[in-house]
């Protein structure tokens, strides 16, 4: 199994929506239902708090054969052995950043980077990015400023993207077809999974769809 290229879902630790689970319970149920990926996204939190969940994630994904994605945090992705970092344009780009091998602790760590224009995602991938997030697809309360990308720019990246990518953003069971039939294969899904009464049955869920859009 390839991380990236046999990706079909990719599952998120978010610590806005723990709701008073501990971080690596909630990664146990997003191996249960079927994640490929998981990431951890943990906003506002301190340094340490990110390093003490990493570690305790990572104890799970690595027993469950998932790959783990730090948010933000490249460096402290690097040293808890998470084989990949998720970066915004914002902390990439922007931040003055230009190859993503200036990031890869020697190559040890893989870079995903979000996109939210066909000039980004080409950036993007000239830069050397393992993955680009193709989104928000649609308004998400878990990223209320982003505007909308649309399904527009999935079918575009469904032409053009020649590096796994994956939808984000506003992405539930209502309009999970919207988006594979716009040519998505592989998504991400933050708050209809983790707001969902049972982590593992939503994932299934969307790993049902998923299966009637097969990779290859
Ligand atoms: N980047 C683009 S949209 C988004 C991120 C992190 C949030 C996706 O969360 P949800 O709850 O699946 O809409
Ligand atoms: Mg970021």
């Amino acid at each position: 199994m390839n991380l990236l290229a046999d990706c079909r879902l990719y599952g998120f630790v978010d610590t806005a929506y723990l709701h008073g689970r501990a971080a690596d319970e909630v990664a146990r149920a997003l191996c249960a239902g079927g994640c490929d990926l998981i990431q951890l996204r943990a906003k506002g939190a301190t340094l340490d708090l990110v390093r003490q969940m990493a570690a305790a994630i990572l104890a799970v994904t690595d027993r469950a054969g998932v790959g783990l994605v730090i948010n933000d945090h490249p460096i402290i992705a690097a040293e808890a052995g998470a084989p990949l970092c998720h970066l915004g344009q914002e902390d990439f780009f922007d931040a003055g950043h230009r190859h993503v091998g200036e990031l890869t602790a020697g190559g040890r760590l893989q870079i995903g980077l979000s996109t939210h224009a066909p000039t980004q995602a080409g950036r993007a991938v000239e830069a050397g990015a393992a993955y680009v997030a193709i989104g928000p697809v649609f308004p998400t309360g878990t990223k209320p400023t982003a505007r909308p990308v649309s399904l527009e720019y999935v079918r575009w990246a469904a032409r053009e993207v020649t590096i796994p990518w994956f939808a984000i953003g506003g992405i539930t069971l209502e309009n999970v077809d919207d988006v594979l039939a716009a040519g998505a294969r592989r998504i991400c899904v933050v708050s209809a999974i983790l707001n969902a009464p049972d982590i593992v049955e939503a994932c299934q869920a969307f790993r049902n769809r998923l299966s009637s859009a097969p990779l290859r």
